[in-house]
């Protein structure tokens, strides 16, 4: 039976999610949820997650929410096909990619995702972006990437010499920061830009990212 997906094809965090499953290469169906008619804040939706977020994944009588949890469900259920985005035999690599799927969670998305909102959400809410949430979240967000600078001076990817799911949870938020003039944050970093090029040209994302669409843009 396929996984099915509860989300919207355009969310960053049912991104991370599709993301997976495409590097998995795992049959699933994405059964969307209509966020701007309010759908996710409904009995059916909150049965599935009572937080009232997407998405949601059912996989026969399990139901999973948070994506980075989901994801590594995905990656552990189905590690023995598609690529390998655990290092499930060899715990001390492992260990580093639980390392740094946290600081994505722990650092690098709550300075991220206050930009995205501020000049792609809002917007389309019908509100000004906060240019002083904006300065102070790029602020951050440099100086977490001044870190990312200095790890990706040694190492291809994030947890080390190979891609793994610490590198994929931050596609869906990067690349809608990479369509704003908050792109420099990336772009003046040497290293960090070129890893960004290099997660990002994976056929698995390229693929989810022909769904992530913000008001046309
Ligand atoms: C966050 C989910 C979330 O913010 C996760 O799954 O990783 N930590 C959770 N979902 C957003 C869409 S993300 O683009 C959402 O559902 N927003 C609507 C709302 O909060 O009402």
């Amino acid at each position: 039976m396929a996984l099915k997906l509860y989300g919207s094809a355009m969310s960053t965090c049912t991104s991370r999610v599709l993301t997976c499953f495409h590097e998995k290469s795992v049959d699933f169906e994405l059964v969307p949820v209509d966020l701007f008619a309010g759908e996710h804040k409904q009995p059916p939706f909150l049965a599935r997650n009572p937080f009232g977020q997407i998405p949601a994944l059912e996989d026969g009588d399990l139901t999973l929410f948070e994506s980075r949890a989901i994801t590594s469900y995905v990656a552990e259920k189905f590690k023995g096909t598609g690529y390998d985005l655990i290092r499930h035999e060899n715990l001390k690599e492992a260990a580093l990619v639980k390392v740094w799927m946290e600081v994505e969670s722990h650092q690098y998305n709550p300075a991220i995702a206050p930009i995205v909102y501020q000049l792609l959400v809002a917007p389309l809410q019908g509100k000004s972006p906060d240019q002083s949430i904006i300065d102070a979240s790029v602020e951050k967000l440099g100086k977490v990437l001044d870190i990312y600078e200095a790890r990706l001076t040694g190492t291809r990817y994030l947890a080390g010499d190979f891609y793994s799911l610490a590198d994929l949870h931050h596609l869906p938020y990067t690349y809608y920061l990479m369509k704003t003039p908050a792109a420099s944050v990336v772009d003046e970093r040497p290293h960090v830009k070129a890893w960004w090029e290099d997660i990002s040209s994976r056929p698995a994302f390229k693929k989810v990212a022909e769904g992530m669409k913000f008001g046309g843009k």
